[in-house]
This record gives structure tokens, C-alpha cells and sequence, in this order.
């Protein structure tokens, strides 16, 4: 990168909904690549904004608000606060973090609205759509969930899956229910304004199709490119709904903007924001320029399920608008995994970040490390405890920390902590300090090709390098017989040691801290960090202390059982769904449930989910499709007894005849098991 003239850069990471706290996967998702990226361009000297804040709007906000049985402004004061705090103490280093609830940015996005509607751009339509009658009212987004229609996944949002990320029309569901009542809604008229997507879809082709090829990353190119293909459809930027940005025309009383409508403009009203405390102008960081080599460079940083919003909704809005720039690029991430499962909010299978702080003070750039190094870049990836425990004391410490602690330790010892002259150097001097300036260029390189757990490892190459080079060297054993040699060795350990602070700031910034007032030394612009001379002989050290430390086995078992717990507790609390209606005795005389053996199961072609099974019902011997694939193997359940109701009518599915149903007890994750007798019984024993 250029020291020439600075760069202009919008860097955004995304609004996370202000109805919760973070967690790791957030992290990992979005917020530390962004402040990777972010804190590189500040030491290179470039022009950056790094923007964020909270979305407060939406559906999200208010189930939320409707669970905790507040309002939905005390919902989004709560965790916009908490989340504020829990990004600075970690230091995610954004320049504003502001929030949609704030009158700048409901001005901002009915403008950008009011401009859409002067040039025509919606369609106004009346359209039937889902209302809960108990409730008397619509149904938006995620107050209505069913079956996703491409990936079967059965708690999809009325907008979105979260399972295939697919962007979706609440008609589009199969089986839709209310998240209110829990009831089957029913069809209303209503109108609503459409950005028509299937309009810009050839220019999107040309920009996204075309003039992203092999710039954007695969996995981000790749789901845009199916839904190309899969032909855009027009998509209401209204709702029904008390709660968001009124929307702004006459005689629309109960619509608001559609939360994804609104939510990226987020950026630029906090982009406004920022602009006005620190006496800057926003159209430079926002708006084309007369010179197209003067506009700003957008990146917007974000989770695989908010891909479409940002490649394909928010730039056809931005392109409709006419007057702003475009992404240049979205380096969305898979997700995160813990410990073997989904991370799941629901179920509280999370690592809270406001309770790491709170587990680990002081230990922020640990976690850094750690989540950097598995980065779901390409595909979803894992943490463990484990893995966390590993990397801090095989890494962190046995060679970072190591390093640094023997350089200024033997340079306090035998030349009272003053950088010492540099002699002749020897091949091995300069192969090491080679090596730094190759390190340095390749860091750079993979920071701006967005592969940050491939920088995170250079740069602990960088420290490792050192570290040989010590080991190698052994100035504690050559002190005895040739102090001017010593002299060179820690010399050249201390340049390494100076880079360091510089390369590993974007990773560890609290440690490079640390690192500068050991040295006593300022920051240092990313450039110079492969200079040969970065800290000169003579200049006095301050006194060394050490940057990591080991983590005990039962720190991290703790953690484990922690995770456990806080899961197992929320599950018991979750509620049980409420009682059917009352029936009568004749009523349940009609059901006929019978204990059967299992004869034979195998997987039916083409389903995830279903079993064919081969059942002695005492009665006869008969087939029945059962959909417990993904929690039995055909071979372990052969031979079991389980209950089947014998009289319910057979039922055709994937081909399949099912004659009757056998009966399962479902828990909160919606795992299945089998109900089976104790004792073993005769077949065709009734169940009364
Ligand atoms: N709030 C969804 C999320 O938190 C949404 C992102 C908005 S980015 C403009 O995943
Ligand atoms: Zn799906």
C-alpha cells in the first residue's frame, strides 16, 4: 500500500438488533475482521471511517420486548448499551456507534425513501397478506413462521431462512403459523410499496455478475450468483407494524419501513453522525464524486445471513437513489460453531462476550487471537475451550511472550535495558532480518485480500522467527566469552521485537500497547515496520513484565460446564407448550396405539428425514414412514419395541405408502425419541 496519498475508506460491520447481548459467533462473523481491516488502515495512514451501531428496529425487537414483558424501547436502551460497551472494552475500535432508534436516521431513511417514491422507483400494490385474527393484526417478517420452501427447514422467518439463508415472502412458507397465537393466520387485504428487484436484475448481473467475478469471495459471489439465477422478485419495503420508521406518505397510519429498508441506511446515518462531532463532511465518505478516483472506498462486513440484504437489496437501493457509491466488496463470513453444536441464542449454547470480559479481564486479546486464528472465512468453523487453552499456551505464550520477555529481560541484564550497538552482522542476522521485511509484505498482502486468520499466523511466524533466532543464537552462553556479539544479537531481537508491535497491533492491539510501553516507545506507521533500524541504539527500555500467561485445565472446564449449565437451566425454564383442548372419553376411544417390534428399517432415497420401517403390529406385519432420520441409524433401532397408532389412515409421502404412525415424545430442540414399553410386551398389546 501506497505512503503516498491516503486512501478514503467507509468501512461498516453490521447493526446487531439491539435484542440481545453478543456472543462469539458475532464476533467471529463480522466485527473482528472489520477492526482487523480497520486498525491496518489506520497504521498505513489511510483516510477510514469504521462505522456501526445498533439496529433497534423490526420484529426482532419487539417479540423480544413481548418476552421480557417490556417495552420495546427499554429492550433496545438495554442491550444498545450493553453492546456499546462489550465492543469498546473488547476493543473493536469503531469511530461511531450509533443507533436507528435516533432522529438523524429516521430523517435519513425517509428520505431515502421520499427520493425512491418522486422517481417512481415503487410499486404500489394491494396485496392479501397473513393476519393473526386473535391478535387483530399483520403478520410481518418474523411474527410468522413455517416450513422454508428450498431447504425444509421448519422455523423459518416470514422474511428469511436462517438455516439456507434464502430471502423470503411470508406466502412463500409451507404451514405458516402465527408467533403470536401460535394459530394458522388467515389472508387481508393490505398495501405496501415494492422495490421492484426483478426490474434492476440486468443491472445487477453487469455489476455483481460481471464486475465481481473472482474480486468477491466465493462463498459470498456464489449465493448471490443463485439467486441471480434464480430471478428477483419484487420485495415490500412497508410494513404493517406499531414499531419502526413511519413511513413517509400521507394516509399510511400503522406502516413502517421495512427494517431491512431501513437498517443499512443505518450506516449512513451514523456515518452523518460522526460527521458532525468531528467537523467532517459524510458525502465524502457516502456520495460519488466528481472524479471517480476521489469516491470512497465501501466494505461492508457481515454474516452469511446477511448477504442478500447487502450484495443485492442495499446496492439496488443505493443504485436507485443514483447519487451514492456501491460496495467494492463484502467479505461475509460463515458461521461460527461451539463446542460441536450450533450456536443457538434460543437455547443458550453461547459464549457471552460481556461474560468473557468478565471470566477473563485483561485477557480480550487472548480471545482475539484465538478467534482469528479459526475465522469461519470460507466454510463454518469451531471453537473449543480447548483449542482456546491451546493456542494461549502454545502460542501466546511460549512464543510470543516468550520471545519478548527473553529479549528484554537479557537486555535489562547485561546492558541495563539501553538498546545496545549493532556490529557486523553475521548471515544469520541477516537472513532473520530478511525474513521481517519478507513477513511484513505478506501480512500486508493477506490483510488486504481479506484472509485474516492467514495474516494472524504470519504474524505469529514473525514472533516465532524471533523466538529461533534466540534459540539459535544463544546470547546467554556466548555473554561468557563475546559481549560485543550479544550486543548485535539483541540489537536485531529488539528491531523484531519493535516490528512486532507494529504487525501484531491489527490482532492484538491491547498487547501491542503493552509491547510499545515496554520498548518506550509511540506507535509506528505500518510502513516502516520492515526498516532495518526501528529503534536505535543508545534508546532506554522500560521495565519488562510479562504479556501472557498460562491457562490451568480447570479454567477452561470450567467454561465447558458453564456452557452446560446455562443451556441446561434455560431449557428447563422454556416453556412447555400449553394443553390441547378438552376432549371426552369416546373421543380417545376412537385412537387405537398398539406396542410393535421393529422388524426392518432402512432410509428412504432423497429424504433427510424420514425411516422406513418394517413393524409387527400383532395385527399384521406392515410398512410405516417415520420421521426420525436425523436422530436414529436404521441399524440401531431394528428390534425395538414402540408404540404405533394402527388406525389413523394410510398416508402417501416420497413415494411411500405409511400405514399408521408411530408415536415419539419431541423436547424442546425439537429432538425426537421413541416411546417404548419397559418391560418387553406381546405385539398388539392395546395402550389405555
Ligand atoms: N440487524 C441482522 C443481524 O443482526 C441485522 C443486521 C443489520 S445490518 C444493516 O444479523
Ligand atoms: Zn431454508
Amino acid at each position: 500500500m501506497s505512503a503516498t496519498k491516503p486512501k478514503r475508506y467507509t468501512i461498516t460491520a453490521a447493526l446487531p438488533y439491539a435484542n440481545g447481548p453478543l456472543h462469539l459467533g458475532h464476533i467471529a462473523g463480522a466485527y473482528l475482521p472489520a477492526d482487523i481491516f480497520v486498525r491496518y488502515l489506520r497504521l498505513t495512514h489511510q483516510d477510514v471511517v469504521f462505522i456501526g451501531g445498533s439496529d433497534e428496529h423490526g420484529v426482532a425487537i419487539t417479540l423480544r420486548a413481548k418476552k421480557e414483558g417490556i417495552s420495546p424501547q427499554e429492550i433496545i436502551d438495554k442491550y444498545h448499551y450493553l453492546n456499546k460497551e462489550t465492543f469498546e472494552k473488547f476493543g473493536i475500535s469503531f469511530d461511531m456507534y450509533h443507533r436507528t432508534s435516533e432522529k438523524i436516521h429516521h430523517e435519513t431513511s425517509q428520505e431515502f425513501f421520499t427520493t425512491l417514491y418522486n422517481k417512481g422507483e415503487f410499486v404500489e400494490q394491494e396485496s392479501e397478506q397473513f393476519y393473526d385474527e386473535e391478535y387483530d393484526q399483520f403478520l410481518a417478517d418474523r411474527y410468522i413462521v413455517g416450513t422454508c420452501p428450498i431447504c425444509n427447514f421448519e422455523n423459518a422467518y416470514g422474511d428469511q431462512c436462517e438455516n439456507c439463508g434464502s430471502s423470503l415472502n411470508p406466502t412463500d412458507l409451507i404451514n405458516p403459523k402465527s408467533t403470536l397465537s401460535g394459530q394458522s393466520p388467515v389472508l387481508r387485504e393490505t398495501k405496501h410499496w415494492y422495490l421492484p428487484l426483478d426490474k434492476y436484475q440486468p443491472w445487477l448481473e453487469e455489476w455483481l455478475l460481471e464486475g465481481k467475478k473472482g474480486l468477491w469471495k466465493s462463498n459470498v459471489y456464489g449465493q448471490c450468483s443463485a439467486w441471480l439465477k434464480a430471478g428477483l422478485q419484487p420485495r415490500a419495503m412497508t410494513r404493517d407494524l406499531d414499531w419502526g420508521v413511519d413511513v413517509p406518505l400521507p394516509n399510511t397510519e400503522g406502516k413502517k419501513l421495512y427494517v431491512w429498508l431501513d437498517a443499512p441506511i443505518g450506516y449512513v446515518s451514523s456515518t452523518k453522525q460522526w460527521a458532525k462531532e468531528h467537523n467532517k463532511n459524510w458525502e465524502l465518505y457516502w456520495k460519488q464524486q466528481p472524479r471517480e478516483e476521489d469516491n470512497s472506498t465501501l466494505i461492508h462486513f457481515i454474516g452469511k445471513d446477511n448477504i442478500v440484504f447487502h450484495c443485492i437489496i442495499f446496492p439496488s437501493i443505493l443504485h436507485a437513489n443514483g447519487e451514492y457509491i456501491l460496495p467494492e466488496n463484502v467479505p461475509a463470513n460463515e458461521f461460527l460453531n461451539l463446542e460441536g453444536k450450533k450456536i443457538s441464542t434460543s437455547r443458550n449454547w453461547a459464549v457471552w462476550l460481556h461474560e468473557f470480559l468478565e471470566d477473563f479481564p485483561g485477557k480480550q486479546d487472548i480471545l482475539r487471537y484465538v478467534l482469528c486464528s479459526i475465522l469461519p472465512e470460507t466454510k463454518d468453523s469451531e471453537f473449543t475451550w480447548k483449542d482456546f487453552q491451546a493456542k494461549n499456551n502454545n502460542e501466546l505464550v511460549a512464543i510470543y511472550g516468550n520471545f519478548i520477555n527473553r529479549t528484554l529481560v537479557l537486555t535489562h541484564k547485561y546492558f541495563g535495558g539501553m538498546v545496545p550497538e549493532r556490529g557486523n552482522l553475521q548471515t544469520i542476522d541477516e537472513e532473520v532480518l530478511n525474513r521481517i521485511k519478507v513477513l511484513a509484505n505478506e501480512i500486508s498482502a493477506s490483510i488486504e485480500n481479506f484472509r485474516f486468520r492467514e495474516a494472524n499466523a504470519l504474524m505469529m511466524d514473525l514472533a516465532r522467527t524471533g523466538n529461533k533466532y534466540l534459540a539459535d543464537t544463544e546470547p546467554w552462553k556466548v555473554i561468557k566469552e563475546d559481549e560485543d556479539r550479544v550486543k548485535t544479537i539483541l540489537n536485531v531481537a529488539l528491531q523484531i521485537a519493535t516490528s512486532l508491535s507494529i504487525l501484531s497491533e491489527p490482532f492484538l492491539p491491547f498487547t501491542a500497547a503493552k509491547l510499545r510501553e515496554m520498548l518506550n516507545i509511540e506507535a509506528i506507521a505500518w510502513q516502516n515496520a520492515n526498516n532495518e533500524i526501528l529503534i536505535a541504539s543508545g534508546h532506554q527500555l522500560n521495565a519488562a513484565s510479562l504479556l501472557f500467561e498460562k491457562i490451568e485445565d480447570e479454567v477452561v472446564e470450567n467454561q465447558v460446564k458453564k456452557l452446560h449449565e446455562a443451556r441446561n437451566e434455560t431449557m428447563h425454564e422454556s416453556k412447555v407448550i400449553a394443553a390441547k383442548n378438552e376432549i371426552t372419553f369416546p373421543d380417545f376411544e376412537k385412537i387405537d396405539i398398539r406396542v410393535a417390534t421393529i422388524l426392518e428399517a432402512e432410509k428412504v432415497k432423497k429424504s433427510k428425514k424420514l425411516l422406513k420401517l418394517k413393524v409387527d403390529t400383532g395385527i399384521d406385519q406392515r410398512t410405516v414412514l417415520s420421521g426420525i432420520a436425523q436422530y436414529y441409524q436404521p441399524e440401531e433401532i431394528i428390534g425395538n419395541q414402540v408404540c404405533i397408532l394402527v388406525n389413523l389412515a394410510a398416508r402417501v409421502m416420497m413415494g411411500v405408502e405409511s400405514q399408521g404412525m408411530i408415536l415419539m415424545a419431541e423436547d424442546h430442540d425439537g429432538k425426537l425419541s421413541f416411546i417404548k414399553p419397559i418391560d418387553i410386551v406381546q405385539n398388539g398389546s392395546q395402550i389405555s
